[in-house]
């Protein structure tokens, strides 16, 4: 069956034809693709049609698809159990590497989303300082749970949905809403609300209102408010952890949070998320504390060994600056690409995350995020996928590259998209 044969049926089965809302291509429009395979950094679709992948399943595949390592680790779980309901000492070991490799995290909860984590990393919060009050950032998204929905980034930001429905109104006036970089507007919130704020989520990297880096002064002045104020400030590195460095945003910046929320590359593929922080606090989680969470399948072992697969791989292979290389190299020459072509971009990067804005403007907060040219952004990615170049296909969402993209990769990925531009 062909692509558009599949996603019919899929629609009347599924809503909008997928399992979450951003696979729809809803924003970019054409028909979505549906996915047969994919090895490395190269994914194929039904049609057998083959694309340089650097959407790598939304960030956990820091290795690319099917590594070896952890194909295998994967192999040998499945012959020992899917899930057991009682602690694995897989755990023990993956609680450790996180431990060793983020010190504001003394004690870890491993969950099955970054969602989860997210979620109970804010009733741990309230829990902990007995306060209502949450701040999030315009454009940040951290999961759907319902007081973080609003003013969200990813798919919110994508469809453009208004509000929130299904969220009661009491729910999401205890959440504040503040401009991203901005710390005239934290100070304010903080001289206002300060009493009554349980904590702050912030992505220390911005991920999901495409890539925004944090300024100079930002993180450092919410962790100085927050301290003041005896608030939480809650890091939401789903995007980040073990991606921008072995330590995640956190150490590139050098500012400890109270809560880390971790996801994506710490399940290396498998749905696997955690949340940790000082001993003192987390200490708080039943059934050490009276802050009630919990799962079925939290600890999973097929998920907990593909992120030891994967963390141990990366742990080994420091592989951080040859990510920096060829993602700069991808990113200097895209701009090249699109400059001779006289396209307005920038392009913000960390690392091996990065997004392309259709504008000219310095882009530092959703309101910069969203003056990029949408119309641009959907025959840009529309042209990418004819030439066999797969990203996100929303404009406030990351690329990510992988060990398995080589400077080959890249070249070829290059050339797909100089034929695409030309196209457009
Ligand atoms: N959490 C992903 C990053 N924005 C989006 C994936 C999804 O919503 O399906």
């Amino acid at each position: 069956m062909t692509n558009r044969e599949l996603f019919e049926k899929a629609r009347g089965l599924m809503p909008g034809g997928v399992s979450s809302p951003v696979r729809a291509f809803k924003a970019v429009g054409g028909d979505p693709i549906i996915v047969s395979h994919a090895k490395g950094c190269r994914i194929w679709d039904v049609e057998g049609k083959e694309y340089i992948d650097f959407l790598m399943s939304w960030g956990p595949l820091i290795l690319g698809h099917c590594h070896p390592r952890v194909v295998k680790a994967l192999e040998d779980q499945l012959q020992k159990g899917l899930s057991y309901g009682i602690t694995n000492a897989h755990e023990i070991t993956l609680a450790q590497m996180v431990v060793s490799a983020m010190p504001s995290v003394q004690m870890v909860r491993f969950v099955s989303s970054g969602t989860e984590a997210t979620m109970s990393a804010i009733r741990l919060a309230r829990g902990y300082t007995g306060r209502k009050y949450i701040v999030k950032f315009e454009g940040c998204y951290h999961g759907h749970y319902d007081g973080l929905l609003v003013s969200a980034g990813s798919g919110v930001a994508t469809l453009g949905i208004p509000g929130t429905p299904g969220v009661p109104e009491e729910i999401a006036s205890l959440t504040l809403v503040l401009p991203y970089n901005n710390v005239e507007a934290l100070k304010e919130a903080f001289e206002k609300y300060g009493e009554d704020i349980a904590c702050v989520i912030v992505e220390p990297i911005a991920g999901n209102m495409g890539t925004v880096p944090p300024k100079d002064g930002f993180l450092e002045a919410l962790r100085e408010l927050t301290r003041k104020y005896s608030a939480l400030l809650i890091f939401d590195e789903v995007m980040t952890n073990f991606r921008v460095s072995k330590g995640g945003a956190q150490e590139l910046y050098s500012i400890e949070p109270d809560i880390t929320c971790m996801g994506k590359v710490i399940g290396g593929g498998m749905p696997l998320g955690a949340y940790g922080g000082r001993k003192e606090i987390m200490e708080k989680v039943a059934p050490e504390g009276p802050i009630y969470q919990a799962g079925t399948l939290s600890g999973n072992p097929m998920a907990v060994v593909c992120g030891i697969a994967t963390l141990s791989e990366v742990f080994e292979k420091n592989p951080y600056e040859q990510l920096e290389q060829t993602s700069k190299y991808l990113c200097d020459s895209l701009s090249e690409i699109l400059s001779r072509k006289g396209i307005p971009h920038t392009i913000n990067r960390v690392g091996s995350m990065l997004t392309v804005f259709f504008t000219d403007k310095e882009v530092y907060d959703y309101s910069t995020a969203k003056s990029s040219d949408l119309g641009m952004f959907a025959k840009f990615f529309r042209a990418l996928l004819r030439e066999g170049v797969l990203i996100p296909p929303s404009q406030f969402e990351a690329w990510f590259l992988s060990t398995a993209h080589t400077r080959e990769d890249i070249d070829q990925a290059l050339s797909r998209i100089e034929r695409a531009v030309s196209s457009i």
